[in-house]
């Protein structure tokens, strides 16, 4: 979850919030965006008390809490679960919804289309449905896929890449990214910047479809590609690893992000995330007139009358994740602190 296990055993609220992410998830799937921002906002606001909150009266004074959500809130820390979400867990349409979206790549529209089609499980869709390679591929791998991985594990993981990559190129960087620079006790999926000084993307594109991703397979590490860059376009290649030669070890998703130097600052930021740290750093940098992306901070970005983007503007920087932060004007926060 967002929290990256932060909260687990230290957060006096630690359950409460637990259950109110439950909420906010179940919102999100039945697309009810307004409830589901509500209660991302309540856990903000609960994950910032020093103490444990357990009348509705004292939830009700704090900023985003309405009464509502207030007596939830009570509900949840006298009785250790709300009525309301045991109620959402006997909806069998919310049960197949669920399972779809475990899917990899599988978003709302897709397994709403097939609850549709009136397919209620994953056996159905393996043996009926019209599958892309990619869903077959995330429904066989489906355990797997849903398991979060310990962080000993995704550092093995990094020491097989790190040693591939230095043998193809000793001048090659790997990174781990992700929920694992933010700390995170167990991980979602692994993710790896791979950059090089001085290589632009396209040469790094070579070196990973030529060399990197063959010789990992090879090494019966890799199992799966999932969705690969072209030649001459792209820097994302998703697919998945396994520790060879361990007995049931599981098939982990990976990520491999190609950084040219000049932009390892702002890939940095990406990369790390959280996604919804993202998305405010981002919002933060428009309020300001400038624009960040996975590129660059940029400034002088001309816009047309819909906001549409008519130039890039000019770059500001790219190669410093500090310096970024600082054209920003905000005080740097290390990954760990990056959680929304
Ligand atoms: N990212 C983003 N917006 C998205 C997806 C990803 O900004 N829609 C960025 C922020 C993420 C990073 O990419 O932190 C890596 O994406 P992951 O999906 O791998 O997410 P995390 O690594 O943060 O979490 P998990 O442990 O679930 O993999
Ligand atoms: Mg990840
Ligand atoms: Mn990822």
């Amino acid at each position: 979850h967002k929290n990256d296990g932060h909260d687990s055993e230290t957060n006096p609220n630690a359950k409460t919030i637990s259950v109110l992410q439950e909420m906010s998830d179940y919102y999100t799937r039945t697309q009810d965006q307004w409830r589901s921002i509500a209660y991302r906002r309540a856990i903000a606001t609960l994950r910032k008390q020093d103490h444990k909150i357990t009348s509705a009266e004292e939830a009700a004074k704090l900023p985003f809490i309405g009464s509502r959500l207030a007596l939830k809130i009570e509900e949840i820390a006298w009785t250790n679960r709300l009525q309301r979400l045991e109620n959402t867990k006997l909806e069998q349409s919310d049960k197949v919804l669920k399972a779809f979206l475990g899917i990899y790549g599988v978003g709302l529209s897709q397994a709403s289309m097939w609850i549709n089609q009136g397919y209620q499980t994953l056996e159905d869709l393996l043996a009926h449905a019209q599958l892309t390679k990619n869903q077959r591929i995330g429904i066989e791998h489906y355990e797997d896929f849903n398991t979060r991985i310990p962080r000993a594990e995704v550092e093995e993981h990094g020491k097989i890449v790190s040693s591939a990559a230095h043998s193809i190129d000793p001048q090659l960087q790997v990174v781990i990214m992700g929920s694992y620079r933010r700390g995170a006790e167990t991980c979602g999926d692994i993710d790896f910047m791979i950059t090089k000084p001085g290589a632009t993307v396209y040469e790094l594109r070579y070196i990973l479809l030529d060399d990197l991703i063959p010789s990992l397979f090879a090494q019966d590490f890799l199992q799966v590609a999932l969705s690969v860059p072209s030649k001459t376009d792209g820097s994302k290649w998703h697919g998945a690893s396994r520790l060879p030669g361990r007995d049931g070890a599981k098939c982990r998703r990976v990520d491999f992000l190609l950084v040219p130097a000049e932009e390892v600052g702002a890939a940095l930021i990406y990369f790390t995330g959280n996604d919804i740290f993202n998305r405010s750093i981002r919002l933060l940098a428009g309020k300001k007139g400038m624009r960040l992306n996975q590129h660059g901070l940029w400034k002088d970005v001309v816009r047309g009358r819909n906001r549409e983007r008519i130039t890039q503007g000019t770059l500001l920087e790219g190669r410093s994740e500090k310096r970024i932060f600082q054209l920003l004007g905000v005080p740097y926060r290390p990954p760990e602190h990056r959680i929304c």
